[in-house]
């Protein structure tokens, strides 16, 4: 064996490695959150009127008695004024209204509680949270409940337990088409779903974004109305100042889409 051998082994045992690591990443949910709880979310310790958790342009400005949140040390724990129970009152509500510029098929959610509360999504209940303690929730969430344009997160915080208190929120949302999550939609999605065209017993990550677990034309024809565009979230203020958003035409890439299908398809069964 010479010292070519030796450096090809070297060479794939750290390719090896590094595939596992990517694997082992993708595996434990290393996914950025398209939305998490930070210090730029609006608080406030006294019980607010209706509409709170359910109306976007509810006012929650200083002149209303609410408040940038303060954010703790460790993850995306916020809360009001202080994260110490002792420093801090027992409830809080907070909400934070962003915009998304593309349509939701696929979200998930992680809702930490400490130590209990309720979370609101667009006015719908998500997470209610009465287990003693310090208590973390991952639902999947309905993607028809985003909307393209303006979106509210709102929390109710109920510290029961010294010496901490503390919410979180991270949502992890994919348009459709974007099978990778990597928030656009490109030629890697594209490959994925050619590779598994016409298979059963499939998920999101293989290309089936109808969820129906077959990869099939509706599924290519969503990736095709996204092809080349990616995800959006932004403050809502942020939104409100920035220029109007321009839907692109199909990019010549699509014209390509049933090509690639098809050669994809033929090496397969060659
Ligand atoms: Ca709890
Ligand atoms: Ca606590
Ligand atoms: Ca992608
Ligand atoms: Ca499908």
């Amino acid at each position: 064996m010479g010292h070519g051998a030796v450096r090809f082994k070297r060479c794939c045992a750290a390719t090896g490695a590094a595939w596992v690591w990517l694997a082992l990443a993708s595996l434990s949910g290393a996914q950025t959150p398209t939305v998490k709880s930070d210090a730029t979310w609006r608080t406030t310790a006294t019980q607010p009127p209706d509409g709170w958790n359910t109306d976007i342009h509810f006012d929650d400005s200083d002149a209303a008695g609410w408040q940038n949140a303060f954010k703790s040390p460790s993850g995306d724990n916020i809360w009001y004024g202080s994260n110490h129970s002792d420093q801090s009152p027992n409830q809080a509500w907070f909400r934070y209204v962003f915009t998304l510029n593309q349509p939701i098929g696929n979200a998930t959610g992680t809702f930490f509680f400490d130590d209990n509360g309720e979370a609101y999504i667009n006015g719908r209940l998500i997470v209610a949270d009465t287990t003693p303690g310090a208590t973390t929730f991952h639902p999947t969430l309905d993607p028809t409940i985003f909307n393209v344009g303006s979106n509210l997160v709102a929390v109710h915080g109920i510290d029961t337990i010294p010496p901490f208190s503390n919410v979180a929120v991270d949502l992890f949302l994919l348009m459709p088409g974007d099978a990778n999550g990597d928030g656009a939609v490109n030629f890697n999605d594209l490959l994925t779903l050619a590779q598994h065209y016409g298979q059963t017993g499939r998920g999101w990550s293989d290309g089936d974004f109808t969820g129906e677990g077959t990869v099939v034309f509706a599924d290519l024809l969503l990736l095709a109305q996204h092809y080349g565009q990616s995800l959006v979230a932004a403050p809502a203020d942020a939104f409100v100042n920035a220029s109007p958003q321009i839907v692109p035409e199909p990019s010549p890439a699509l014209l390509a889409l049933p090509l690639l299908l098809l050669g994809t398809n033929r090496r397969r069964h060659a």
